[in-house]
């Protein structure tokens, strides 16, 4: 039986890069991801379909097969689209309120007419390819109604949703003047999925508050289970809706394909540590450029570390590759300024010619090439202010599964909850980073059996808990979600 499209996944992006030339003919290359890896098997087994935007506005190939016969179905999105919807309502709305704050959200009526009308357009573009009864799965906060306005659309729809970003309290949440709508959007799914507990709790605590528009909360938000060892979390909650239907809630910390991040070739790191001129100590951050990351705050550590003698600049070296990210907002174009002035100052202070104490990137690297710097680094520092959950985190203990290296993570990523083997800081206090720094050089050093049991730890979280134990777990989920109503 031919089953196509019995299997859609939805995500703001689609899975590829599209490049535009001067002539106007385009070039598209496959763009792998965890997510990609994680859907790949499901995708194929049901000769599935991904709807998403390709990269570029106002122009979108037609709708096409991979060779392993999943169907790519582009959303053309015009550049206004493109202004309002994704770096307007998701950059400067979303986005900030999500993350606690970090900064101030715009709240802009043009920007939610435009997230509207896209959101719309992506639910079209999904019902227009889904079989009849399918699984559609909806990626994240950029869309946010799909799943509500796909329930109107094609009541036949088995739909999941799940947020990539952390979901914040009521109270914060609250501010959003179309609070109700999004509330809403989000229980047209049958199951929603988070990647912590606490994210679930804030989002059935809200699901409360606004009760009678969006619908009222029936399970208990401790209710939610963690099944056998694994942190894979069962549907705990429900969601009874205005309408009657029953709405599932849980946790699933998504991870990464563990197959890419194995350990790089040793000549390639042999030359890299050479390049660097044998440094004792090697420090590294891995982030795209986003004020959510805490770049400036490690490399104020860093440099507080250099001029109190606690680190010696001939024996450390911190490399920061920070990939280019919405470079038309505000708010990134301040952290972009702050973090390169802040490179500058401290090579000025601290580096000899030939030999700068920060090599700073801002650009995008390869897998391998990421794979010769996870593997090079003594010391990984993750230190975001609030992170959904850090895939560069698990990628680098991925690494590391020998035991070697360290991990100094903030307590407010959401792997901090896995990776218990992680020196964990806060990162609004830059002592606590650079005792974290400190403690981390010193075991290397000193303490090694400490330090690799500590790597062991979390490597092991993640082998067991890979991307296909996370969407596996999801997609099991959804199928038996709405079976008790
Ligand atoms: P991001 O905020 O993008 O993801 P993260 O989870 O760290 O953050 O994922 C970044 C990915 O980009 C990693 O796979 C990393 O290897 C890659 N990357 C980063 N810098 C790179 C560079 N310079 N060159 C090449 N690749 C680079 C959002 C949420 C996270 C959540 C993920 C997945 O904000 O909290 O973990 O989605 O759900």
């Amino acid at each position: 039986m031919d089953d196509s499209n019995s299997f859609v996944v939805v995500a703001n992006r689609l899975p590829v890069d599209m490049t535009v030339h001067p002539d106007g003919s385009y070039s598209i290359s496959p763009s792998p991801g965890g997510l990609v890896t994680g859907l790949s098997p499901v995708l194929e087994q049901h000769r599935g379909c991904w709807v998403g935007w390709p990269g570029t506005v106002d122009v979108a190939p037609e709708p096409f097969r991979t060779d392993t016969g999943v169907l790519l179905h582009p959303v053309v999105l015009t550049a206004s689209d493109y202004e309002g919807f994704y770096e307007g309502f998701s950059n400067a709305t979303l986005w900030p309120l999500f993350h606690d704050l970090i900064v101030t959200p715009v709240y802009n009526t043009d920007w939610w007419h435009a997230f509207r009308e896209v959101n719309l357009k992506f639910a079209e573009a999904v019902s227009q390819v889904a079989a009849h009864g399918a699984t559609v799965w909806v990626q994240d906060y950029q869309l946010l109604l799909v799943p509500g306005i796909l329930r109107q659309m094609r009541p036949d729809l088995k739909i999941g949703f799940f947020l990539h970003i952390p979901f914040p309290s009521p109270d914060l949440f609250r501010q959003l003047p179309w609070r109700e709508e999004i509330v809403r959007g989000m229980l047209g799914a049958d199951l929603v999925g988070f990647h912590l507990v606490q994210n679930a709790e804030n989002f059935l605590a809200l699901t409360q508050q606004v009760a009678g528009t969006a619908g009222s909360h029936v399970g208990q938000p401790d209710t939610l289970q963690v099944s056998g060892e694994a942190l894979v979390r069962e549907i705990g909650a429900h969601v009874e809706t205005a309408d009657g239907r029953r709405v599932s809630v849980g946790a699933f910390p998504i991870s990464i394909d563990v197959e890419m991040f194995g350990e790089a070739s040793k000549s390639a790191v042999l030359d890299l540590l050479k390049t660097l001129d044998e440094p004792e100590t090697v420090f590294l951050g891995v982030d795209r450029l986003d004020y959510t990351k805490g770049i400036l705050q490690r490399l104020l550590a860093f440099e507080e570390l250099l001029e109190s003698g606690a680190l010696e600049a001939d024996k450390a070296v911190l490399l920061q590759v920070a990939t280019p990210s919405r470079e038309r907002i505000d708010h990134y174009r301040v952290s972009r300024s702050q973090v390169e002035e802040a490179v500058g100052r401290i090579n000025g202070r601290f580096g000899r010619m030939g030999r700068p104490v920060v090599h700073y990137l801002h650009r995008s690297l390869s897998k391998n090439d990421l794979q010769v710097l996870y593997t090079a680094a003594d010391v990984m520092l993750v230190t975001p202010f609030k992170d959904g959950m850090n895939l560069v985190a698990k990628e680098f203990v991925a690494n590391h599964r020998d035991g070697t290296g360290a991990l100094v993570l903030s307590e407010f990523a959401g792997a901090a909850t896995e990776l218990t083997g992680a020196y964990l800081c806060n990162p609004f206090d830059v002592e606590s980073i650079k005792r974290q720094m400190v403690a981390a050089v010193h075991d290397l050093k000193h303490n090694p059996e400490s330090a690799a049991t500590r790597m062991k730890t979390n490597s092991e979280q993640v082998y067991t808990h890979d991307v296909n134990v996370w969407a596996n777990s999801f997609l099991d989920c959804l199928a038996q979600s709405g079976e008790n109503s």
